[in-house]
Protein backbone atom coordinates (compact mmCIF):
# COMPACT_ATOMS: atom_id res chain seq x y z
CA UNK A 1 0.00 0.00 0.00
CA UNK A 2 1.32 3.24 -1.18
CA UNK A 3 0.72 6.07 1.22
CA UNK A 4 1.76 10.15 0.58
CA UNK A 5 0.09 11.13 3.11
CA UNK A 6 3.13 13.27 5.17
CA UNK A 7 1.10 14.15 8.19
CA UNK A 8 -0.66 10.62 8.01
CA UNK A 9 2.84 9.07 8.20
CA UNK A 10 4.46 11.67 10.55
CA UNK A 11 1.70 10.61 13.18
CA UNK A 12 1.73 7.03 13.19
CA UNK A 13 5.73 7.65 13.51
CA UNK A 14 5.04 9.49 16.33
CA UNK A 15 2.48 7.33 18.14
CA UNK A 16 4.87 4.35 17.89
CA UNK A 17 7.95 6.17 19.23
CA UNK A 18 5.34 6.85 21.90
CA UNK A 19 3.80 3.10 22.21
CA UNK A 20 7.08 1.08 21.04
CA UNK A 21 5.37 -1.93 19.49
CA UNK A 22 7.60 -4.44 17.74
CA UNK A 23 6.28 -4.27 14.41
CA UNK A 24 4.05 -1.56 12.48
CA UNK A 25 1.00 -2.97 9.94
CA UNK A 26 -1.10 -1.12 7.76
CA UNK A 27 -4.56 -2.59 7.01
CA UNK A 28 -5.41 -3.06 3.47
CA UNK A 29 -8.67 -4.59 3.90
CA UNK A 30 -8.01 -7.53 2.11
CA UNK A 31 -9.31 -11.11 2.70
CA UNK A 32 -6.01 -12.38 2.86
CA UNK A 33 -4.66 -10.02 5.95
CA UNK A 34 -7.71 -10.41 7.54
CA UNK A 35 -7.60 -14.19 7.87
CA UNK A 36 -3.35 -14.20 8.78
CA UNK A 37 -4.71 -11.64 11.69
CA UNK A 38 -7.24 -14.15 12.65
CA UNK A 39 -4.75 -17.06 12.43
CA UNK A 40 -2.29 -14.97 14.95
CA UNK A 41 -5.46 -14.73 17.45
CA UNK A 42 -6.64 -18.28 17.40
CA UNK A 43 -3.48 -19.03 18.38
CA UNK A 44 -3.33 -16.27 21.42
CA UNK A 45 -7.19 -17.25 22.27
CA UNK A 46 -8.04 -13.58 21.35
CA UNK A 47 -10.69 -15.09 18.99
CA UNK A 48 -12.33 -18.11 19.08
CA UNK A 49 -12.95 -20.24 15.78
CA UNK A 50 -17.00 -21.21 15.58
CA UNK A 51 -18.50 -24.14 13.76
CA UNK A 52 -17.61 -22.69 10.34
CA UNK A 53 -20.45 -25.14 8.64
CA UNK A 54 -23.21 -23.93 10.76
CA UNK A 55 -21.34 -20.54 11.44
CA UNK A 56 -18.98 -19.71 8.22
CA UNK A 57 -16.81 -17.10 9.06
CA UNK A 58 -18.14 -16.23 12.25
CA UNK A 59 -16.21 -15.97 15.62
CA UNK A 60 -16.31 -15.41 19.34
CA UNK A 61 -14.01 -13.32 21.47
CA UNK A 62 -14.53 -12.62 25.14
CA UNK A 63 -13.50 -9.30 26.67
CA UNK A 64 -11.90 -9.29 30.32
CA UNK A 65 -14.41 -9.50 33.16
CA UNK A 66 -13.82 -6.26 33.97
CA UNK A 67 -14.48 -4.59 30.68
CA UNK A 68 -18.08 -5.37 29.32
CA UNK A 69 -19.49 -1.81 28.54
CA UNK A 70 -19.33 1.69 27.52
CA UNK A 71 -17.36 3.81 30.58
CA UNK A 72 -19.27 7.16 30.77
CA UNK A 73 -18.28 8.22 34.07
CA UNK A 74 -14.20 7.43 32.33
CA UNK A 75 -15.58 9.11 29.35
CA UNK A 76 -14.28 12.71 28.44
CA UNK A 77 -14.57 15.29 25.79
CA UNK A 78 -11.58 17.99 25.99
CA UNK A 79 -12.35 20.68 24.57
CA UNK A 80 -10.23 24.19 25.23
CA UNK A 81 -12.76 25.76 27.16
CA UNK A 82 -14.35 23.60 29.78
CA UNK A 83 -18.25 25.17 28.92
CA UNK A 84 -17.31 24.06 25.13
CA UNK A 85 -18.09 20.69 27.06
CA UNK A 86 -21.20 21.43 28.91
CA UNK A 87 -22.53 20.05 32.01
CA UNK A 88 -23.15 16.58 30.59
CA UNK A 89 -19.91 15.89 29.77
CA UNK A 90 -17.24 14.88 32.11
CA UNK A 91 -14.19 17.56 31.03
CA UNK A 92 -10.57 17.86 31.58
CA UNK A 93 -8.01 20.96 30.62
CA UNK A 94 -6.47 18.98 27.45
CA UNK A 95 -2.87 19.45 28.05
CA UNK A 96 -3.41 18.00 31.35
CA UNK A 97 -5.29 15.52 29.86
CA UNK A 98 -2.31 14.75 27.24
CA UNK A 99 0.14 14.72 30.13
CA UNK A 100 -1.64 12.24 31.50
CA UNK A 101 -2.05 9.64 28.31
CA UNK A 102 1.15 10.10 27.43
CA UNK A 103 2.48 8.92 29.88
CA UNK A 104 -0.08 5.87 30.04
CA UNK A 105 0.86 5.29 26.95
CA UNK A 106 4.51 5.27 27.10
CA UNK A 107 5.84 1.50 25.57
CA UNK A 108 2.60 0.32 25.96
CA UNK A 109 2.84 -1.62 23.21
CA UNK A 110 5.77 -3.21 24.02
CA UNK A 111 6.34 -7.10 22.64
CA UNK A 112 2.93 -6.04 20.67
CA UNK A 113 2.02 -5.19 17.15
CA UNK A 114 0.85 -2.13 15.89
CA UNK A 115 -1.95 -2.24 13.49
CA UNK A 116 -3.03 1.06 11.30
CA UNK A 117 -6.68 1.36 10.45
CA UNK A 118 -7.39 3.41 7.68
CA UNK A 119 -11.39 3.38 7.84
CA UNK A 120 -13.88 5.55 6.00
CA UNK A 121 -17.73 6.42 8.24
CA UNK A 122 -19.71 6.60 4.61
CA UNK A 123 -19.41 5.15 1.53
CA UNK A 124 -15.50 6.69 0.16
CA UNK A 125 -16.42 9.14 -1.89
CA UNK A 126 -19.81 9.77 -1.10
CA UNK A 127 -19.97 13.66 0.23
CA UNK A 128 -21.43 12.65 3.46
CA UNK A 129 -17.90 10.48 4.21
CA UNK A 130 -15.45 11.15 6.61
CA UNK A 131 -11.94 9.38 7.57
CA UNK A 132 -10.60 8.31 9.95
CA UNK A 133 -7.59 6.17 11.03
CA UNK A 134 -7.11 3.91 14.02
CA UNK A 135 -3.95 2.97 15.49
CA UNK A 136 -4.67 -0.47 17.84
CA UNK A 137 -2.64 -3.35 19.20
CA UNK A 138 -5.90 -5.11 19.02
CA UNK A 139 -7.06 -7.83 16.54
CA UNK A 140 -9.91 -8.41 18.11
CA UNK A 141 -10.51 -4.43 16.83
CA UNK A 142 -9.14 -4.68 13.31
CA UNK A 143 -11.58 -7.36 12.66
CA UNK A 144 -14.53 -5.85 14.39
CA UNK A 145 -13.74 -2.39 12.49
CA UNK A 146 -13.02 -4.43 9.35
CA UNK A 147 -16.92 -5.27 9.81
CA UNK A 148 -18.13 -1.87 10.89
CA UNK A 149 -16.55 0.72 8.73
CA UNK A 150 -15.10 0.48 5.45
CA UNK A 151 -11.20 -0.15 5.64
CA UNK A 152 -8.00 -0.32 3.92
CA UNK A 153 -6.46 1.46 0.64
CA UNK A 154 -9.75 2.80 -0.99
CA UNK A 155 -9.07 5.33 1.96
CA UNK A 156 -5.67 5.82 1.50
CA UNK A 157 -6.12 6.69 -1.60
CA UNK A 158 -9.43 8.86 -0.95
CA UNK A 159 -7.18 10.61 1.31
CA UNK A 160 -4.47 11.71 -1.01
CA UNK A 161 -1.77 13.41 -0.17
CA UNK A 162 -3.23 15.70 2.37
CA UNK A 163 -7.25 14.59 3.19
CA UNK A 164 -8.55 15.12 6.62
CA UNK A 165 -8.89 12.75 8.85
CA UNK A 166 -9.75 12.07 12.48
CA UNK A 167 -6.81 10.81 15.10
CA UNK A 168 -7.80 7.99 16.92
CA UNK A 169 -5.17 5.71 19.30
CA UNK A 170 -6.17 3.09 20.88
CA UNK A 171 -4.13 0.28 23.61
CA UNK A 172 -5.58 -2.73 25.47
CA UNK A 173 -2.78 -1.55 27.41
CA UNK A 174 -3.26 -3.52 30.83
CA UNK A 175 -6.86 -3.41 30.85
CA UNK A 176 -6.58 -1.29 33.78
CA UNK A 177 -10.06 -0.13 34.55
CA UNK A 178 -8.41 2.30 37.29
CA UNK A 179 -6.58 4.34 33.90
CA UNK A 180 -9.13 3.43 31.65
CA UNK A 181 -9.91 6.70 29.38
CA UNK A 182 -12.07 7.39 26.42
CA UNK A 183 -10.55 10.77 25.63
CA UNK A 184 -12.08 13.36 22.62
CA UNK A 185 -10.37 16.11 21.53
CA UNK A 186 -12.70 17.77 19.46
CA UNK A 187 -10.59 21.16 18.75
CA UNK A 188 -7.37 18.41 17.20
CA UNK A 189 -9.91 15.78 15.66
CA UNK A 190 -8.29 13.23 17.95
CA UNK A 191 -9.67 10.67 20.28
CA UNK A 192 -7.75 8.50 22.43
CA UNK A 193 -8.58 5.11 24.07
CA UNK A 194 -6.80 3.40 26.63
CA UNK A 195 -6.99 0.35 29.04
CA UNK A 196 -10.27 -1.05 27.19
CA UNK A 197 -11.16 -3.64 24.83
CA UNK A 198 -14.49 -3.48 24.80
CA UNK A 199 -16.33 -2.41 21.28
CA UNK A 200 -18.37 0.88 22.33
CA UNK A 201 -14.73 2.08 23.69
CA UNK A 202 -12.64 0.65 21.23
CA UNK A 203 -14.44 0.80 17.84
CA UNK A 204 -13.36 4.55 17.49
CA UNK A 205 -15.58 5.02 14.63
CA UNK A 206 -18.71 4.69 16.22
CA UNK A 207 -19.58 6.50 19.19
CA UNK A 208 -16.25 8.44 19.86
CA UNK A 209 -16.29 9.48 15.91
CA UNK A 210 -19.57 8.99 13.96
CA UNK A 211 -21.41 10.67 16.84
CA UNK A 212 -19.56 12.77 19.01
CA UNK A 213 -16.14 14.16 17.08
CA UNK A 214 -19.15 14.24 14.47
CA UNK A 215 -21.18 16.24 16.18
CA UNK A 216 -19.00 18.87 16.72
CA UNK A 217 -18.09 18.53 13.12
CA UNK A 218 -21.84 19.16 11.97
CA UNK A 219 -22.12 21.83 14.61
CA UNK A 220 -19.70 23.84 12.98
CA UNK A 221 -20.71 22.48 9.33
CA UNK A 222 -24.56 22.56 9.72
CA UNK A 223 -25.44 19.12 9.81
CA UNK A 224 -26.50 16.48 12.54
CA UNK A 225 -24.95 13.61 13.68
CA UNK A 226 -27.25 11.31 15.61
CA UNK A 227 -27.87 8.62 17.72
CA UNK A 228 -31.10 7.34 15.16
CA UNK A 229 -32.01 4.30 13.26
CA UNK A 230 -32.84 5.05 9.28
CA UNK A 231 -35.83 3.03 7.85
CA UNK A 232 -37.54 3.20 4.69
CA UNK A 233 -41.46 2.31 4.65
CA UNK A 234 -42.22 0.89 1.28
CA UNK A 235 -46.21 0.81 0.80
CA UNK A 236 -47.74 -1.12 -1.48
CA UNK A 237 -47.57 1.31 -4.43
CA UNK A 238 -44.28 0.55 -4.57
CA UNK A 239 -43.00 4.26 -2.96
CA UNK A 240 -40.72 4.33 -0.12
CA UNK A 241 -40.56 7.07 2.61
CA UNK A 242 -37.85 6.90 5.60
CA UNK A 243 -37.91 7.66 9.07
CA UNK A 244 -35.13 8.35 11.02
CA UNK A 245 -35.80 7.63 15.16
CA UNK A 246 -33.87 8.28 18.36
CA UNK A 247 -34.62 6.00 21.72
CA UNK A 248 -32.66 5.69 24.72
CA UNK A 249 -31.02 2.24 25.31
CA UNK A 250 -33.42 -0.64 26.26
CA UNK A 251 -36.32 0.79 24.10
CA UNK A 252 -36.45 -1.82 21.13
CA UNK A 253 -34.25 0.55 18.55
CA UNK A 254 -32.68 -2.42 16.48
CA UNK A 255 -35.70 -4.29 16.27
CA UNK A 256 -37.48 -1.14 14.81
CA UNK A 257 -34.59 -0.82 12.53
CA UNK A 258 -35.87 -4.32 11.20
CA UNK A 259 -39.18 -4.23 12.02
CA UNK A 260 -41.49 -6.92 10.08
CA UNK A 261 -44.60 -5.93 9.13
CA UNK A 262 -47.94 -7.59 10.59
CA UNK A 263 -49.04 -10.32 8.10
CA UNK A 264 -52.01 -8.25 7.30
CA UNK A 265 -49.78 -5.34 6.23
CA UNK A 266 -47.68 -7.99 4.31
CA UNK A 267 -50.66 -9.40 2.24
CA UNK A 268 -51.15 -5.37 1.45
CA UNK A 269 -47.56 -5.18 -0.25
CA UNK A 270 -46.24 -3.30 3.07
CA UNK A 271 -42.19 -4.22 3.11
CA UNK A 272 -39.51 -2.25 5.14
CA UNK A 273 -36.36 -1.31 4.56
CA UNK A 274 -33.65 -0.90 7.01
CA UNK A 275 -30.64 2.00 6.51
CA UNK A 276 -29.14 1.64 9.75
CA UNK A 277 -29.80 0.98 13.28
CA UNK A 278 -27.73 3.23 15.43
CA UNK A 279 -26.22 6.58 13.93
CA UNK A 280 -27.68 8.88 11.70
CA UNK A 281 -25.69 11.64 9.65
CA UNK A 282 -27.83 14.12 7.93
CA UNK A 283 -27.70 16.79 5.26
CA UNK A 284 -29.84 19.79 3.76
CA UNK A 285 -29.97 18.02 0.47
CA UNK A 286 -29.95 19.85 -3.18
CA UNK A 287 -33.91 19.74 -2.97
CA UNK A 288 -34.00 21.36 0.43
CA UNK A 289 -35.14 17.94 1.94
CA UNK A 290 -32.72 16.72 4.65
CA UNK A 291 -31.00 13.61 3.39
CA UNK A 292 -29.49 10.64 5.99
CA UNK A 293 -26.80 8.18 5.63
CA UNK A 294 -25.92 5.50 8.08
CA UNK A 295 -21.98 5.57 8.64
CA UNK A 296 -21.52 2.38 9.45
CA UNK A 297 -21.43 -0.61 8.04
CA UNK A 298 -22.27 -3.30 10.35
CA UNK A 299 -24.48 -3.82 13.09
CA UNK A 300 -23.46 -3.97 16.80
CA UNK A 301 -26.18 -5.28 18.66
CA UNK A 302 -27.12 -6.94 22.02
CA UNK A 303 -27.22 -10.58 21.55
CA UNK A 304 -29.69 -11.11 24.56
CA UNK A 305 -33.41 -11.53 23.80
CA UNK A 306 -32.92 -11.55 19.88
CA UNK A 307 -34.58 -14.45 18.68
CA UNK A 308 -36.34 -15.68 15.30
CA UNK A 309 -39.78 -14.10 16.66
CA UNK A 310 -38.64 -10.68 18.91
CA UNK A 311 -36.14 -9.75 15.41
CA UNK A 312 -35.70 -12.48 12.50
CA UNK A 313 -33.97 -10.03 10.59
CA UNK A 314 -31.05 -9.40 13.18
CA UNK A 315 -30.64 -13.00 13.87
CA UNK A 316 -30.15 -14.23 10.12
CA UNK A 317 -27.45 -10.77 10.10
CA UNK A 318 -25.52 -12.89 12.66
CA UNK A 319 -25.32 -16.35 10.92
CA UNK A 320 -22.24 -15.65 8.78
CA UNK A 321 -19.17 -13.30 9.10
CA UNK A 322 -20.19 -12.51 12.53
CA UNK A 323 -17.94 -11.77 15.31
CA UNK A 324 -20.06 -12.34 19.08
CA UNK A 325 -18.70 -11.22 22.12
CA UNK A 326 -19.48 -12.39 25.69
CA UNK A 327 -21.95 -14.80 24.32
CA UNK A 328 -22.58 -18.79 25.67
CA UNK A 329 -20.07 -21.07 23.70
CA UNK A 330 -22.03 -24.81 23.04
CA UNK A 331 -19.81 -27.07 23.32
CA UNK A 332 -21.30 -29.71 21.70
CA UNK A 333 -20.91 -28.15 18.34
CA UNK A 334 -19.24 -24.65 18.44
CA UNK A 335 -22.19 -22.42 18.05
CA UNK A 336 -23.15 -20.03 20.34
CA UNK A 337 -25.90 -18.95 22.43
CA UNK A 338 -27.57 -16.22 24.26
CA UNK A 339 -30.34 -15.48 27.04
CA UNK A 340 -33.66 -15.99 24.93
CA UNK A 341 -32.64 -17.12 22.15
CA UNK A 342 -34.30 -20.05 22.21
CA UNK A 343 -36.57 -21.38 25.04
CA UNK A 344 -33.84 -24.02 26.57
CA UNK A 345 -29.74 -23.28 27.35
CA UNK A 346 -27.02 -25.63 26.10
CA UNK A 347 -26.64 -28.41 28.47
CA UNK A 348 -22.71 -28.88 27.84
CA UNK A 349 -21.68 -25.21 27.37
CA UNK A 350 -19.02 -22.28 28.42
CA UNK A 351 -20.39 -19.05 29.73
CA UNK A 352 -19.34 -15.83 28.20
CA UNK A 353 -16.29 -15.94 31.06
CA UNK A 354 -15.59 -19.02 29.34
CA UNK A 355 -16.96 -21.22 32.58
CA UNK A 356 -18.31 -24.66 32.48
CA UNK A 357 -22.22 -23.57 32.63
CA UNK A 358 -25.30 -25.06 32.14
CA UNK A 359 -27.59 -22.83 33.48
CA UNK A 360 -28.90 -24.71 36.51
CA UNK A 361 -27.38 -22.54 38.99
CA UNK A 362 -29.76 -19.71 37.50
CA UNK A 363 -26.61 -17.61 36.68
CA UNK A 364 -26.80 -15.86 32.86
CA UNK A 365 -24.86 -18.11 30.61
CA UNK A 366 -24.49 -14.69 28.57
CA UNK A 367 -23.02 -11.18 29.51
CA UNK A 368 -26.40 -8.69 29.70
CA UNK A 369 -24.30 -6.63 27.31
CA UNK A 370 -22.75 -9.12 24.93
CA UNK A 371 -22.77 -8.35 21.29
CA UNK A 372 -22.84 -9.33 17.71
CA UNK A 373 -20.64 -7.37 15.39
CA UNK A 374 -22.22 -8.42 11.88
CA UNK A 375 -22.17 -7.21 8.06
CA UNK A 376 -25.10 -4.74 7.34
CA UNK A 377 -25.47 -6.52 4.09
CA UNK A 378 -25.97 -10.02 5.48
CA UNK A 379 -29.80 -8.42 7.14
CA UNK A 380 -32.39 -9.92 4.75
CA UNK A 381 -34.04 -6.34 4.99
CA UNK A 382 -31.37 -4.37 4.08
CA UNK A 383 -31.73 -1.27 1.93
CA UNK A 384 -31.06 -1.03 -1.75
CA UNK A 385 -30.19 2.13 -0.74
CA UNK A 386 -27.90 1.46 1.65
CA UNK A 387 -24.58 1.85 -0.27
CA UNK A 388 -26.38 4.94 -2.21
CA UNK A 389 -23.91 7.93 -1.55
CA UNK A 390 -26.72 10.31 -1.32
CA UNK A 391 -27.94 8.83 1.28
CA UNK A 392 -32.20 8.58 1.57
CA UNK A 393 -34.68 11.28 1.80
CA UNK A 394 -36.64 11.70 5.47
CA UNK A 395 -40.03 12.41 6.13
CA UNK A 396 -40.53 12.20 9.93
CA UNK A 397 -37.86 12.17 12.84
CA UNK A 398 -39.31 10.36 15.33
CA UNK A 399 -38.25 10.25 19.31
CA UNK A 400 -38.90 7.80 22.01
CA UNK A 401 -38.70 6.68 25.34
CA UNK A 402 -39.97 4.24 27.84
CA UNK A 403 -42.81 6.10 29.91
CA UNK A 404 -45.78 3.45 31.68
CA UNK A 405 -47.84 6.67 31.83
CA UNK A 406 -47.16 10.02 31.12
CA UNK A 407 -46.23 9.93 26.76
CA UNK A 408 -49.12 8.68 24.33
CA UNK A 409 -48.32 6.14 22.05
CA UNK A 410 -47.30 8.88 19.49
CA UNK A 411 -47.94 12.37 19.24
CA UNK A 412 -46.81 15.03 16.66
CA UNK A 413 -45.11 17.88 17.42
CA UNK A 414 -46.89 21.55 16.26
CA UNK A 415 -43.25 22.56 14.54
CA UNK A 416 -39.79 22.45 14.02
CA UNK A 417 -38.56 24.60 17.22
CA UNK A 418 -41.81 22.30 19.34
CA UNK A 419 -39.86 18.83 18.25
CA UNK A 420 -36.79 20.12 19.25
CA UNK A 421 -38.41 20.63 22.60
CA UNK A 422 -40.02 17.39 22.60
CA UNK A 423 -36.20 15.95 21.91
CA UNK A 424 -34.82 17.56 24.62
CA UNK A 425 -37.20 16.33 27.15
CA UNK A 426 -36.96 12.69 26.02
CA UNK A 427 -36.34 10.16 28.83
CA UNK A 428 -37.32 6.89 30.02
CA UNK A 429 -38.29 5.87 33.54
CA UNK A 430 -35.73 3.04 34.94
CA UNK A 431 -37.01 -0.25 36.03
CA UNK A 432 -35.99 -1.85 39.01
CA UNK A 433 -33.29 -4.00 37.42
CA UNK A 434 -31.58 -1.14 36.29
CA UNK A 435 -31.37 1.05 39.31
CA UNK A 436 -33.54 -0.21 42.50
CA UNK A 437 -35.63 2.92 42.24
CA UNK A 438 -38.39 1.96 39.68
CA UNK A 439 -40.10 4.86 38.20
CA UNK A 440 -37.39 7.68 37.56
CA UNK A 441 -37.15 9.54 34.84
CA UNK A 442 -33.77 9.30 33.33
CA UNK A 443 -33.49 12.45 30.43
CA UNK A 444 -31.43 11.39 27.68
CA UNK A 445 -32.27 14.15 25.05
CA UNK A 446 -32.57 12.95 21.75
CA UNK A 447 -30.45 9.71 23.33
CA UNK A 448 -27.25 11.75 23.01
CA UNK A 449 -26.86 12.32 26.22
CA UNK A 450 -23.64 10.12 26.84
CA UNK A 451 -22.73 10.99 23.02
CA UNK A 452 -23.06 14.68 22.29
CA UNK A 453 -19.47 16.34 21.79
CA UNK A 454 -20.20 19.60 22.49
CA UNK A 455 -22.48 21.60 25.11
CA UNK A 456 -26.19 20.09 25.50
CA UNK A 457 -27.48 23.68 24.97
CA UNK A 458 -25.36 24.67 21.97
CA UNK A 459 -26.80 21.52 20.78
CA UNK A 460 -30.53 21.92 20.99
CA UNK A 461 -29.73 25.86 19.72
CA UNK A 462 -27.64 24.04 16.52
CA UNK A 463 -30.85 21.83 16.08
CA UNK A 464 -33.25 25.22 16.56
CA UNK A 465 -30.87 26.31 13.81
CA UNK A 466 -31.22 24.06 11.46
CA UNK A 467 -34.47 24.53 11.48
CA UNK A 468 -33.96 28.00 10.33
CA UNK A 469 -31.97 26.55 7.12
CA UNK A 470 -33.42 23.10 6.24
CA UNK A 471 -36.84 24.63 3.26
CA UNK A 472 -38.37 21.29 3.41
CA UNK A 473 -38.04 20.15 7.22
CA UNK A 474 -39.45 16.68 8.16
CA UNK A 475 -41.68 16.64 10.34
CA UNK A 476 -40.96 15.47 14.23
CA UNK A 477 -43.22 12.82 16.39
CA UNK A 478 -42.45 11.29 19.61
CA UNK A 479 -43.66 7.38 20.40
CA UNK A 480 -43.88 5.47 23.42
CA UNK A 481 -44.87 1.73 22.86
CA UNK A 482 -44.63 1.10 26.55
CA UNK A 483 -47.55 2.20 28.24
CA UNK A 484 -48.54 -0.16 30.67
CA UNK A 485 -52.08 -1.08 32.24
CA UNK A 486 -53.10 -1.42 35.90
CA UNK A 487 -50.88 -4.74 36.30
CA UNK A 488 -48.18 -3.19 34.57
CA UNK A 489 -48.54 -4.74 31.38
CA UNK A 490 -47.75 -3.74 28.69
CA UNK A 491 -50.84 -2.47 26.34
CA UNK A 492 -49.66 -2.16 22.72
CA UNK A 493 -48.17 -4.89 21.56
CA UNK A 494 -45.20 -2.88 19.54
CA UNK A 495 -42.98 -5.17 17.41
CA UNK A 496 -44.18 -5.53 13.90
CA UNK A 497 -47.29 -3.82 15.30
CA UNK A 498 -45.61 -0.60 15.25
CA UNK A 499 -45.60 -0.31 12.09
CA UNK A 500 -49.29 0.98 12.51
CA UNK A 501 -47.91 3.61 13.88
CA UNK A 502 -45.32 4.62 11.35
CA UNK A 503 -48.12 4.49 9.31
CA UNK A 504 -50.24 6.96 10.91
CA UNK A 505 -47.09 9.22 11.15
CA UNK A 506 -45.88 8.99 7.46
CA UNK A 507 -49.29 9.77 6.43
CA UNK A 508 -49.30 13.00 8.68
CA UNK A 509 -46.09 13.94 6.45
CA UNK A 510 -48.03 13.22 3.24
CA UNK A 511 -50.75 15.16 4.50
CA UNK A 512 -53.04 11.93 3.85
CA UNK A 513 -54.58 11.84 7.86
CA UNK A 514 -55.96 13.96 10.16
CA UNK A 515 -55.25 14.82 13.65
CA UNK A 516 -56.32 16.53 16.98
CA UNK A 517 -54.85 18.78 18.62
CA UNK A 518 -54.29 18.90 22.45
CA UNK A 519 -52.13 20.14 25.32
CA UNK A 520 -49.16 18.26 24.37
CA UNK A 521 -49.01 18.80 20.38
CA UNK A 522 -51.36 17.08 17.76
CA UNK A 523 -52.47 13.50 18.81
CA UNK A 524 -54.17 10.64 16.41
CA UNK A 525 -58.02 10.51 15.83
CA UNK A 526 -58.22 6.57 17.69
CA UNK A 527 -60.33 5.37 14.78
CA UNK A 528 -56.97 6.27 12.37
CA UNK A 529 -54.73 4.06 14.04
CA UNK A 530 -55.50 0.41 11.99
CA UNK A 531 -56.23 -2.54 14.11
CA UNK A 532 -56.89 -4.71 11.23
CA UNK A 533 -56.05 -8.12 12.61
CA UNK A 534 -55.16 -7.11 16.27
CA UNK A 535 -57.00 -8.13 19.13
CA UNK A 536 -57.13 -4.12 20.34
CA UNK A 537 -60.42 -2.27 20.41
CA UNK A 538 -60.74 1.53 19.50
CA UNK A 539 -61.41 2.18 23.71
CA UNK A 540 -57.90 0.39 23.99
CA UNK A 541 -56.71 3.07 21.69
CA UNK A 542 -58.31 5.85 23.23
CA UNK A 543 -56.83 5.00 26.58
CA UNK A 544 -52.59 4.77 24.97
CA UNK A 545 -53.64 8.17 23.29
CA UNK A 546 -55.18 9.84 26.74
CA UNK A 547 -52.84 12.75 28.23
CA UNK A 548 -53.27 12.82 31.93
CA UNK A 549 -52.54 16.51 32.70
CA UNK A 550 -51.99 15.92 36.44
CA UNK A 551 -48.93 13.21 35.17
CA UNK A 552 -47.62 16.08 32.90
CA UNK A 553 -47.97 18.74 35.67
CA UNK A 554 -45.50 16.63 37.16
CA UNK A 555 -43.32 15.98 34.04
CA UNK A 556 -43.19 20.06 33.60
CA UNK A 557 -41.65 20.58 37.14
CA UNK A 558 -39.04 17.42 36.29
CA UNK A 559 -38.23 19.32 33.04
CA UNK A 560 -37.44 23.03 34.64
CA UNK A 561 -35.47 20.89 37.06
CA UNK A 562 -33.51 19.19 33.77
CA UNK A 563 -33.23 22.46 32.47
CA UNK A 564 -31.91 24.19 35.36
CA UNK A 565 -28.66 22.25 34.85
CA UNK A 566 -27.55 24.72 31.46
CA UNK A 567 -27.92 27.72 32.63
CA UNK A 568 -27.68 30.62 30.36
CA UNK A 569 -26.57 28.15 27.09
CA UNK A 570 -30.11 26.95 27.53
CA UNK A 571 -31.99 28.36 24.25
CA UNK A 572 -34.64 30.81 25.06
CA UNK A 573 -37.05 29.03 22.80
CA UNK A 574 -36.85 25.92 25.09
CA UNK A 575 -37.77 27.88 27.65
CA UNK A 576 -40.73 29.67 25.51
CA UNK A 577 -41.77 25.97 24.50
CA UNK A 578 -42.03 24.85 27.98
CA UNK A 579 -44.28 27.70 29.12
CA UNK A 580 -46.52 27.21 25.95
CA UNK A 581 -46.85 23.10 27.71
CA UNK A 582 -47.56 24.72 30.85
CA UNK A 583 -50.24 27.53 29.58
CA UNK A 584 -51.94 24.43 27.47
CA UNK A 585 -51.62 22.33 31.01
CA UNK A 586 -53.77 25.56 32.66
CA UNK A 587 -50.38 25.90 34.90
C1 LIG B 1 -25.02 1.19 21.66
C2 LIG B 1 -25.48 2.11 22.70
O1 LIG B 1 -24.23 0.30 21.97
O2 LIG B 1 -26.23 3.02 22.36
O3 LIG B 1 -25.45 1.35 20.52
O4 LIG B 1 -25.08 1.98 23.87
MN1 LIG C 1 -26.48 3.18 20.24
Amino acid sequence: MKINHKELLAWVDEMAKLTQPDNIIWIDGSEEQLESLRQIAYGTGELYKLNQEKLPGCVLHRSAVNDVARVEDRTFICSRKEEDAGPTNNWMDPQEMYAKLYKLYDGCMKGRDMYVIPYSMGVVGSPFAKYGIEITDSIYVVVSMAIMTRVGEKVIEALGENGEFIHGLHSKAQLDAEERYIVHFPEDNTIMSINSGYGGNVLLGKKCFALRIASHLGHKENWLAEHMLILGVENPQGEVRYVCAAFPSACGKTNLAMLIPPEIYKEKGYKVWCVGDDIAWLRIGPDGRLWAVNPENGFFGVAPGTNAKSNYNALAATSKNTIFTNVVLNKDDDTVWWEKMTDDAPKNALNWKGEEWDGSDGSKGAHPNSRFTAPATNCPCISPEFENPQGVPISAIVFGGRRAKTAPLVYQSRDWAHGVFVGSIMGSETTAAATGAVGVVRRDPMAMLPFCGYHMGDYWQHWLNMGDIIPNKPKIFNVNWFRTDDNGDFIWPGFGDNLRVLEWILGRCFDEVDAVETEIGFMPKPEDINTEGLDIDVETIKELLSVDRDLWKAEVEGIEEFYAKFGDKLPAEMNHQLSILKENLGM
